[in-house]
Parts: C-alpha cells; sequence; structure tokens
C-alpha cells in the first residue's frame, strides 16, 4: 500500500466531484483483506451506478466528522472476542462512547464478515449496525452477517445496496463520476498475484529454530521469489495456500467407508474425492456448523444431544477435530454428503520476517507448528504442518502478500522504535530491524521478546545479539517463562522499565506489539496503560485517552491473532 500524494480526501480522478451530490463514504475495516476486497467491489458497483464514493480504510478516517456522513456504509470483519479489526478499534471506541455525535442526518448500512464457529460472531458489524441506529441514523437495510462463505451473501447485499442507493440519490452527470479514496490506495492492484491468482513460488529453506528440547517446533521458512517481482513491506503478511496431509484424508475416508475415487464438484469441475479432501476443503477446523449437521447424518445420540446447545456445540468443535469427530461416531456417507459439511479451504496469513532491502527475491516466515494428540493420535495444524513436515526444498508453494498499512515502521528513520514480539510474534520485528539496519536508521530500537525457555526458544539469537553489538538494538528485555518457578511475562519486563519506557515515548517513540491477541496483547496493553499512568502521572481515564491517541496518531500498532 502506498500513500496517495494527495490531501485526504482529495479525489483521485480529475473530474471534479458535483457539490450538490452526496458522496457514499464507505468506511472498510479489514483484518484479512476480505473487508477491504469487498468495500472495493462496492465501490466499483456505485461508481457504475454513477453515483459519488469515497472509500476509506478505517484506520485512516477522520471519525470525529462521523456525524456528518450522509451516507455511511461500513464493511468490518470481526477478531478475537468480538473486537473490530485492529484498524478500526479507534473509530469503534470512538462510536461507542458519550463522545459520539448525532447521526440523524445520515443514513447507513453494515455488511459484517464473520466465522460462526466463533462465539463473537460478527460481534463487530452487530456493535456498528446497533450504534449507529442508536444514535439516530436510518438504516437503508438490514445488516449482512456473513459466515466465511460470504461471496454469494455479498454479492446479494451489493445489488440490494446499489438499488436503494441509486434510488435515493441524485445521480451525477457521467463526467462527475468520481471515486475519491483517502488516505492509501491498494498498490496491490499493479502487483499480477493476489489470493485468487497466487504466485507458485520454491520453498528454500526450511528449518527447525527452536531447540531439541522444547516444547514448540518453530521453523524458519525462507521463499525464493525468483524474479517474480514480488514486491513487500515490513509489516506485511504472506498468504500461504496449503494442501492437507494425504494420511488424514486416507483416515477420514476410511473412517466413512468412502474409497477417494468418487467424483465431487470442485469450482464446476470433476475432482476425485480424496485430491478434493487434500487440496480444497478445510479437514483441520471443526466448527459447530459441522457438528450439528454430522449430528443430525450420523444419528449419534451424545452428538444429537449437542444439537441446538450453542456453547456445548462451540466446545465440542474447538475440541475434537473432525477425523476424532468421526471416530466416534463413524457413519456411512456419500462423498457429496462430506464435501457438504465442509467448508472450502482457506489461505493461512503469516507476518512477514524479512525486508526486500536485504533480502530482495526472498521471502521469510515464522511457523510454528502446531501439533497435539488426540487419544494418543497425533494431530496437526493444516497450514503449519504442510510448512514443516510436508514442503521440501525446491517444491513449489502457492503464496500472495497480505498488505497490512496498519503496521508500518515509522516514516522519520529517527524515530525510536519499541517492538513487544513474544513467540513466534518476533517475525515482523525481524524485518524491521532488516529494514532499519540497510536503512542506516539512526533511531533508537528496543525489542521485548518471551518465550518459555532462554536455552531452547530465543528464536534468532545470534541475530538479536549482533544487532545489539552493533548498536542497532538499544535495549533487548526477555522474559523467559519456564525459567524459574513463576511466570514471567513481557509485560513484566515492561513495568519493569516503565520510566525508561515512558522517556521513549515522551522522545516520540512509536510501539508495535504482535502476537496473542487474546492474552498476551490485553496483557501488555495493561502493562502499557499503567506505565502510562505512573509515569505520566494521569488517571487510569487518562492513560487510556493517551493510548487511544496514540494509536490514532499510528503510534501504537498492533499485529495481533
Ligand atoms: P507460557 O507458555 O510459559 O505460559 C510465547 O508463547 C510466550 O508467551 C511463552 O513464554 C508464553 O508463556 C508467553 N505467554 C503466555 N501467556 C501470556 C500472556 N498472557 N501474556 C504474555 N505472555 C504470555
Amino acid at each position: 500500500w502506498g500513500m496517495v500524494n494527495q490531501a485526504p480526501g482529495a479525489p483521485v480522478a480529475s473530474a471534479p466531484v458535483a457539490v450538490d451530490v452526496p458522496a457514499v463514504t464507505i468506511l472498510s475495516a479489514s483484518q484479512t483483506g476480505n473487508a477491504r476486497r469487498l468495500s472495493e467491489q462496492l465501490r466499483d458497483d456505485l461508481l457504475g451506478a454513477k453515483l459519488n464514493v469515497n472509500l476509506v480504510n478505517a484506520g485512516d478516517y477522520k471519525f470525529k466528522q462521523i456525524g456528518q456522513e450522509k451516507l455511511l456504509v461500513v464493511v468490518t470483519s470481526t477478531q478475537g472476542e468480538g473486537e473490530p479489526p485492529e484498524e478500526a478499534v479507534a473509530l469503534h471506541k470512538f462510536l461507542m462512547s458519550k463522545k459520539a455525535p448525532k447521526m440523524d442526518a445520515s443514513a447507513f448500512a453494515v455488511f459484517g464478515l464473520g466465522d460462526t464457529s466463533y462465539e463473537f460472531f460478527s460481534k463487530a458489524g452487530k456493535d456498528f449496525d446497533a450504534r449507529l441506529a442508536e444514535l439516530g441514523a436510518e438504516r437503508l437495510l438490514d445488516r449482512v452477517d456473513a459466515d466465511v462463505e460470504y461471496a454469494a451473501e455479498a454479492q446479494s447485499w451489493r445489488q440490494r445496496l446499489t438499488d436503494i442507493l441509486q434510488a435515493r440519490v441524485p445521480q451525477a452527470g457521467s463526467a462527475q463520476v468520481t471515486a475519491a479514496v483517502t488516505g492509501s490506495v491498494n498498490e496491490i492492484h499493479s502487483s499480477p498475484y493476489s489470493k485468487e491468482a497466487p504466485l507458485s513460488a520454491s520453498l528454500a529453506v526450511s528449518q527447525k529454530i527452536t531447540g531439541r528440547d522444547s516444547d514448540k517446533d518453530v521453523r524458519h521458512i525462507e521463499i525464493d521469489l525468483g524474479d517474480s517481482g514480488l514486491r513487500y513491506q515490513p509489516g506485511d503478511a504472506l498468504g500461504v495456500w496449503f494442501e492437507n496431509d494425504t494420511a488424514l484424508v486416507q483416515e477420514l475416508l476410511e473412517l466413512l467407508w468412502l474409497k477417494g475415487d468418487e467424483p465431487v464438484t470442485v469450482d464446476e469441475h470433476a475432482v476425485p474425492l480424496a485430491q478434493a479432501l487434500q487440496k480444497h476443503y478445510e479437514l483441520t477446523v471443526n466448527t459447530p456448523q459441522i457438528v450439528e449437521k454430522y449430528a443430525g447424518l450420523s444419528r449419534n445420540e451424545a452428538l444429537m444431544s449437542l444439537i441446538g446447545d450453542k456453547s456445548a456445540l462451540q466446545h465440542y468443535a474447538q475440541t475434537t477435530p473432525i477425523v476424532d469427530m468421526a471416530r466416534y461416531a463413524p457413519t456411512e456417507l456419500n462423498a457429496e454428503q462430506l464435501t457438504g459439511l465442509l467448508r472450502p479451504l482457506t489461505p493461512r496469513l503469516y507476518s512477514i520476517a524479512s525486508s526486500q532491502a536485504e533480502n530482495e527475491s526472498e521471502v521469510h516466515i515464522t511457523v510454528g507448528a502446531v501439533r497435539f494428540d488426540i487419544e494418543g493420535r497425533a494431530r496437526t495444524g493444516g497450514a503449519s504442518s504442510y510448512l514443516a513436515d510436508r514442503l521440501h526444498e525446491d517444491d513449489e508453494v502457492r503464496i500472495f502478500i497480505e498488505h497490512n498499512d496498519n503496521f508500518r515502521l515509522p516514516a522519520d528513520p529517527q524515530t525510536p522504535v519499541i517492538m513487544i514480539g513474544p513467540g513466534t510474534g518476533i517475525a515482523p520485528f525481524r524485518a524491521f530491524m532488516q529494514q532499519r539496519d540497510s536503512d542506516g536508521a539512526g533511531g533508537k530500537n528496543w525489542l521485548f521478546f518471551g518465550n518459555p525457555h532462554f536455552t531452547e526458544d530465543f528464536l534468532y539469537q545470534v541475530e538479536w545479539q549482533r544487532y545489539v553489538k552493533d548498536g542497532l538494538l538499544t535495549h533487548i528485555d526477555l522474559a523467559w517463562s519456564r525459567d524459574q518457578q513463576h511466570k514471567v511475562y513481557v509485560q513484566d519486563k515492561i513495568r519493569a522499565k516503565g520510566a525508561e519506557l515512558w522517556r521513549w515515548i515522551e522522545e516520540g517513540a512509536h510501539i508495535y506489539v504482535c502476537g496473542d491477541a487474546n492474552r498476551m496483547a490485553k496483557d501488555v496493553e495493561q502493562a502499557l496503560l499503567e506505565v502510562v499512568a505512573e509515569f505520566g502521572a494521569m488517571d487510569i481515564e487518562a492513560a487510556d485517552e493517551f493510548l487511544s491517541e496514540l494509536r490514532i496518531e499510528r503510534r501504537y500498532q498492533r499485529d495481533v491473532y
């Protein structure tokens, strides 16, 4: 993503916006890119209907003026325990607060992208929808809460919304139609590679970087980009398409008395079932819907007793992989019944661990292999075990870049940087340091890293030590959670270094957090709040306000999942 060389709000096209025609503002609040792609499609539809459109990433939106919007469309995903995507956190907080303006001159529509296997399904969409109505805005059409497979619902919603807006708004003459893009435009348009049309690249290096006695299996992976011309920036994520383990496919087929050569239809093509299961369906993520449907098909009494009980279904799905459910309640299904249960396979995103300033034709990621066992049988995560176990050097892997403008180094090379990244959350900071090293950036850098054991789990130890020696890394604080009786986490180190951390913040430091969203990122935020309150001499409310301001100024950025 690159910044537009124009004042925010300035139209990109040369034709002037007709002043008397209200623009439709589309607020795109995206976590993995789906909300943004949908927003772009809607923009194109509305432009096609000769409406003025202003597409804004939520992170760039000047939300204090939200009350002036005449026509507002919010496309948002939801993350973790019902939070809005990172780029919409400040907007969401403002809108939910007492400071939110009256909106009785506005009309709005909301599309929520979610995942029904989560307890707080589409909560951000529900929040925005309810709050906009509460503030007095008129709802143009009912909110949609879409599940992982949202394409059909999205298309029909776009059509209905376009019709409604077209009927309501005096249309601009064709010469006056213009799309205004505030903040950033998507550079990806110039790249021939995307989620739908990925680059086939080859695996160059796959190396275990945790020790032999570690509880974790973390891999450093390098992918050769060849002369593809694929470009990314530190902070971006790598999308990886993967395939399921053929042994898992076989195990599932046998439990269901299927052979694997039964033809099924995938993207309008006939494909043998075994191949479809390997390449086109999720086998490693169970969901309440799958459990519910399987219960109905298998007529297994214990599973049937879960039907309708949302939290029991959720718990069962979270603790029982699909194959173990089939083992527990084996049943005879036909091939179409099986694929009818399953979700289509989607690529996984990994924070990029390298900079092209240092490795022009490579992209690196840091992958924690997910391994556990269910009743003595080894189970693995889909993409992580593909990368760690099944992909070998020189094998082809399909990848694309998911740009993330919400996780960027400061524009000024002198600005101090504070990086908090326990576990595989370290990845983007390796990219940051490579970039700052090559740029000869003079700003100070401070890393907080944590993992269970110093001897086993110090990811990229040699590199950090070199950066400390060379002076690029001003401070490194390490939290080895299991090297002593009591747990020590990065937030403990943050609290212990509060005075100096506050000095850095006063000097204009940017703070970055990467890693676990549900526990770590929340605990780290609490520690930061306490540091700001104590050393900035504020009460907790003022500290909270201070942190919100940092977020709005892009001085507090998170890449959490
Ligand atoms: P633990 O597994 O020993 O509890 C990376 O996973 C590191 O983050 C590990 O050292 C892990 O410690 C630690 N961790 C676990 N929960 C955390 C939390 N709530 N906040 C910060 N770090 C946490």
